[in-house]
């Protein structure tokens, strides 16, 4: 049974993925990384956990040792918002943690996995149905460190064999941990005023479109890229994938479905304006369906329908 690290394990995408991880490959063998708290609830009773510093190479060097891990899900990241105001923060997370991963997955013979984003892309990218190669030229220090992300871990492939596989993760609608810092997150919290009844003020103007997924499918796509068949793979990092893509007015009339009154502003941020503007409206994912079969199966109204009951229940609960 293959064994997991996850680094970066408290995160919106690493709170699900452990629960995921741990629900295909046995408890015991997924280890959960941390390094800050907050931590999802009952976090070190869930399975085997160990406090990692991303940028430290020894810290997660110890942990593989330790466990006898054969495959890194590498999470640590600061999202594209928030790296812009610490361009050098977010350089440091990213790359640092990589790098780290890589040099130790080249050492002891594991597979990485380390998220792209559709922040690879950029103004001078083709802005509908983004082909899988295509120009990469972004703006944002977030954008810059995935593109270097997806370079280094084909580099790390080519010259030493080491099993780097990725998807560009769309903005992540989830239910579990908010996001932070992002781009896309106005797309999470516009669910939680829905259902606690309150307005809610869009940072980005109407007419914004951007892909989106919601987390069932993007844990799939974690999962099954690390499943895939190496011989079927000509691509490796990274992979487009899609599910949905909409502008802020198309959500709203999807939970106006459910929340008649519901009423959404709009009061434009101009950071998160400049960066959505810069990416694409929404991407080709051929290459993911042929290569892995990747094929989603939640569309606007579909997971609108599942967030607001989820969410029902969990403000219900805990407010
Ligand atoms: C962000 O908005 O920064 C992320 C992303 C699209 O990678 N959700």
């Amino acid at each position: 049974m293959k064994k997991i690290l996850i680094v970066g394990s408290t995160g919106q995408i690493g709170s699900e993925l452990g629960i995921k991880l741990r629900s295909i490959y046995g408890v015991d063998n997924v280890v959960c990384g941390y390094y800050k708290p907050p931590f999802p609830e009952n976090f070190f009773e869930l399975g085997p956990t160990v406090e990692i510093d991303a940028t430290d190479a020894q810290q997660i060097a110890d942990a593989v040792k330790t466990h006898k891990i054969d495959a890194i899900y590498n999470l640590a990241a600061i999202l594209s918002a928030t790296a812009e105001k610490n361009p050098k923060l977010g350089w440091d997370v990213g790359m640092n943690s990589l790098i780290n991963c890589l040099d130790v997955a080249k050492e002891h013979e594991c597979a990485v996995f380390t998220p792209s984003s559709i922040g690879a892309f950029g103004p001078t990218t083709p802005k509908d149905k983004t082909p899988q190669d295509t120009v990469q030229r972004p703006t944002t220090i977030y954008g810059i460190t995935k593109v270097t992300g997806e370079l280094i871990s084909d580099y790390y492939f080519r010259r030493w064999g080491v099993d780097t596989r990725s998807v560009r993760f769309p903005g992540i609608i989830s239910n579990l941990t908010m996001p932070g810092g992002g781009t896309t997150d106005y797309a999470v919290e516009i669910f939680y005023n829905a259902v606690k009844g309150e307005n809610f003020v869009c940072p980005v103007k109407a007419g914004t479109y951007m892909d989106m997924m919601y987390m069932p499918d993007a844990l799939d796509a974690a999962v099954q890229i690390m499943e895939a068949d190496p011989s079927k793979l000509i691509h490796r990092n990274s992979f487009n994938i899609a599910s949905m893509s909409f502008d802020p007015e198309m959500i709203y009339q999807a939970i106006k479905k459910h929340y008649p009154d519901f009423v959404m502003e709009y009061d434009v941020d101009p950071l998160k304006q400049a960066i959505a503007d810069s990416w694409p409206n929404s991407l080709d994912d051929t290459c993911a369906r042929e290569e892995w079969g990747w094929n989603p199966k939640y569309d606007l109204d579909k997971m609108t329908a599942d967030m607001i009951e989820v969410l029902k229940h969990k403000i219900k609960k805990y407010g």
